[in-house]
């Protein structure tokens, strides 16, 4: 039998969910033009008016917001409250330039941690469940939202953060976790770890796991499936529009359902911003339906992405996501071809090699180079060279056929590639390109 956190509106009828979306448009419109100065501006250059704004079908009528309006108002500029409303921040990890800083009322914190209560029951969680939250707590969001949403359902929380791995593994087993949430690496990394200790994946309680924040395979997935023995959800967000649960995966785990009573989601194409039709690939963009404090409309995510409507055996009736193909930002484009490190994992857990690799880009003599460390795991060592070289060769080859460019293959002993409790670092470009 589904579970659901909130059945009516998760499998309301079309006419139902629009009517709700229309309704609420028009009131968050007039809410951001009157309260956020810098939007309000952004609408008058484009000439558009609250009332121009009357369901979510003139929603394209309005201006886009990207990561740079968010930088150049940072910190107070988008806020749709005042302060004081306000209980509490979360921010990115924001490698490059200003920080995001989202602010959040009560009211925003309650509708966020009931779209990850939503993810948590669909991920066959109930209030008899441990949930072990392993996602960072802290500035970042994954923490904060999976164990708000876990307290909502009733299920015993367990406030690990990530990190101190042995200690996960202590409570994990001593106070029966059955559901994991933390990023997709950080599980890979948690069953490898298992096993180095002697466990199967039948000695512990776990059942389910929600991971997401970073891009992963269904390779990855069937791979950590495995070695914890659970069944593993996807689960997305990103920090400006709350965090964790603006999609959500089902018991079908074939793409994430978007939370639609509050976050209405485009896709567009990403050098014209044209709005592209339901079933074409191009970027997502996220407007916000009631959030009050940092109330984004047409948020450009850059993320590269297909929505569907076709009917889910869960019952639910949310717009499906698929999983993130790519970023418009964050692909490479290596001797001008266009490569997704998606594309180069597939190719590794395809070819029975270990989720654990980086990929180096460099320019010599102005020729792009791509290399990709790729970490043995213990059965697959072996001290002989020619061996090595040989399956180097073949890998080489995989990857031709995938990516349409050559790649040099380093196989590397077991634990070489640094771990990670967060997000993987994947990329290391050298070109400096930008
Ligand atoms: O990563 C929020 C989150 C926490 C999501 C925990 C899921 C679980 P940011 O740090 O702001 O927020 O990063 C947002 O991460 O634009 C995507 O590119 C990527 N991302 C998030 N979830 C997924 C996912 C959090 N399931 C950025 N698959 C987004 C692929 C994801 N990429």
């Amino acid at each position: 039998m589904e579970n659901y956190f909130q059945k009516e509106i998760e499998t309301a009828s079309r006419e139902e969910i629009l009517a709700l979306q229309n309704e609420k448009i028009k009131k968050q419109v007039k809410h951001v033009y009157e309260n956020v100065e810098y939007y309000r501006k952004l609408m008058d250059e484009k000439g558009v008016k609250p009332e121009d704004i009357q369901s979510v079908e003139d929603i394209k009528k309005l201006p886009f917001l990207t990561k740079a309006d968010l930088r150049e108002a940072y910190p107070y500029g988008l806020l749709g409250t005042p302060l004081n409303d306000c209980v509490r921040i979360h921010s990115t990890s924001g490698t490059t330039g200003k920080r995001v800083v989202a602010f959040y009322t009560q009211h925003d914190v309650d509708l966020w941690e009931e779209c990850c209560a939503r993810a948590i029951m669909a991920a066959s969680g109930t209030s008899e469940d441990v949930v072990q939250v392993a996602y960072g707590y802290g500035l970042f969001t994954g923490g904060a939202g999976l164990h708000g949403g876990s307290h909502k359902v009733g299920s015993l929380t367990l406030p690990m953060s990530s990190g101190n791995t042995d200690r996960q593994i202590q409570f994990m087993m001593d106070l029966n976790a059955t559901i994991l949430c933390c990023t997709p690496s950080y599980a890979a990394y948690i069953g490898e770890t298992l096993a180095e200790q002697g466990y199967q994946p039948k000695d512990n309680k776990l059942k389910a796991g929600i991971f997401g924040a970073e891009p992963w395979t269904e390779e990855m997935r069937q791979s950590i499936e495995k070695s914890l023995g659970i069944k593993a959800y996807d689960i997305y967000g990103l920090t400006e529009t709350s965090g964790p649960g603006v999609a959500f995966e089902c018991s079908e785990q074939s793409g994430m359902h978007i939370n639609e009573d509050h976050f209405y989601a485009e896709i567009i194409d990403p050098d014209t911003g044209e709005v592209l039709p339901e079933g074409s690939k191009g970027e997502l963009v996220f407007t916000a339906l009631d959030k009050e404090a940092f109330p984004l409309l047409r948020y450009r995510t850059r993320d590269i992405c297909v929505l569907t409507r076709e009917k889910c055996s869960c019952g639910r009736t949310f717009v499906k996501m698929c999983k993130p193909m790519g970023r418009s930002d964050d692909m490479l484009i290596i001797r001008g071809v266009n490569v997704f490190p998606s594309q180069i994992e597939t190719v590794l857990l395809n070819e029975g090699y270990s989720p654990n690799y980086q990929i180096e880009i460099d320019r010599k003599n102005n020729t792009d180079t791509l290399d990709v460390m790729v970490e043995l795991t213990q059965e697959q060592f072996s001290d002989k060279v020619a061996d090595t070289q040989r399956r180097e060769r073949e890998l080489e080859g995989a990857m031709r056929t995938m990516l349409g460019i050559g790649a040099k293959i380093h196989l590397v002993p077991p634990k070489s590639v640094v771990r990670s409790e967060g997000k993987a670092v994947r990329v290391i470009d050298k070109r400096k390109l930008h």
